[in-house]
């Protein structure tokens, strides 16, 4: 039978050195690329993209219960929309639960999910940190009818960093999956054959995420609890975010960045002409919302105005009504 990479899930191999799941011996239990990732932290790009339908057609195939993680940053319409699409039992988890800032009401954002996400089955809040948390979700499974568990949801949510703080629990930390702060670390279904039955991590689904270098990909993984600053802004001053972004509001506004801490925001005037030459977007925001730049935050824009981003494209934000506010 083919071995699979205990780190990212591929099928080892030990002819090709350029193809995925290459290893010297095939008695390791790492591929190359994952050994490189645990031991020196270096990350190697895939070079091939992945397709959500093929998890989806998988799960139609297969029997047990989906825990669907999206971390807390990246609530928006294209992750949640994956969730839905989902046939099976399920409940989504929101990850990364430790950065939500505590003058953040839970239950708030909870009824916001069911509101504007139309998310009927119930909702946990998770995070690597959590023990509780990660005693919920045991407890979950070992009553559940089920005995097979998928951990599906977005890339980079933290799917294979939760199990792995789940076999931590159970004293099995010698099974660790791969992790990394760069989207596509998990390759194929790991299967983890436990006492209760078995959990299947997964390679997770892509969403547009904004095409960003590493080092700010890196940045933006937020390990701390978030402190959001508030700007006020006037309609002739911008934004800026890092090198990267730059927003303006077309009225005077009061403007939230929620993201990690790591991540500079700089106000500028409009004879500022820094990222103007950008690709740019006007986007109609509505009074209490959020703006998300998918892997990055999101930003609450608290008074209607026509925004303006340069340095984004359409398919990598997303207006979405806000927690924040007078919405819920
Ligand atoms: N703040 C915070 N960061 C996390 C948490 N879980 C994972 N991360 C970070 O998120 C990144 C992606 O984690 P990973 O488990 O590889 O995500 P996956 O692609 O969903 O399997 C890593 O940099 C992790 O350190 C968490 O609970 N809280
Ligand atoms: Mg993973």
């Amino acid at each position: 039978m083919s071995k699979r990479c205990l780190g990212c899930g591929v099928i080892m191999q030990s002819d090709n050195e350029e193809a995925l799941g290459y290893t010297k011996s095939l008695d390791m239990d790492y591929c190359m690329r994952c050994f490189r990732l645990i031991h020196y932290r270096e990350f190697a790009k895939l070079p091939v993209s992945y397709d959500e339908n093929k998890i989806l057609d998988c799960m139609k195939k297969k029997k047990g219960f989906v825990f669907y993680f999206v971390d807390f940053l990246n609530i928006c319409k294209e992750t949640i929309g994956h969730y839905h699409r989902i046939a099976s039992p399920k409940m989504l988890l929101i990850s990364k639960s430790d950065i939500i800032p505590k003058s953040i009401y839970i239950k708030k954002v909870e009824e916001w999910l069911n509101k504007e996400f139309h998310i009927k089955d119930p909702i946990l809040f998770v995070s690597q940190k959590s023990k509780s948390s990660q005693k919920k979700v045991l407890e979950l499974m070992e009553n559940n009818q089920e005995n097979r568990f998928y951990f599906l949801g977005i890339t980079n949510a933290g799917k294979s960093t939760f199990l792995n703080s789940l076999l931590d629990m159970l004293e099995e930390e010698n099974r660790h999956i791969a992790v990394s702060e760069m989207p596509d670390t998990t390759l194929d279904f790991i299967e983890i054959k436990l006492s209760f039955g078995t959990i299947y991590d997964s390679q997770g689904f892509s969403y547009h995420y904004l095409d960003a270098e590493d080092d700010l990909i890196r940045l933006a993984n937020n390990k701390k609890e978030m402190k959001p600053i508030t700007y006020q802004m006037k309609e002739t001053e911008s934004l800026i975010l890092e090198n990267l972004i730059r927003l303006n509001s077309d009225k005077n506004n009061s403007i939230t960045f929620f993201g990690s801490a790591n991540l500079k925001l700089q106000k500028v005037y409009e004879n500022n002409v820094r990222l103007k030459n950008n690709h740019r977007i006007v986007l109609e925001v509505p009074n209490n919302s959020q703006v998300v730049l998918k892997g990055i935050g999101f930003f609450y824009i608290k008074h209607a105005c026509m925004l303006t981003l340069y340095g984004v494209r359409e398919y990598e934000c997303e207006v979405i009504p806000s927690f924040m506010g007078g919405n819920v």
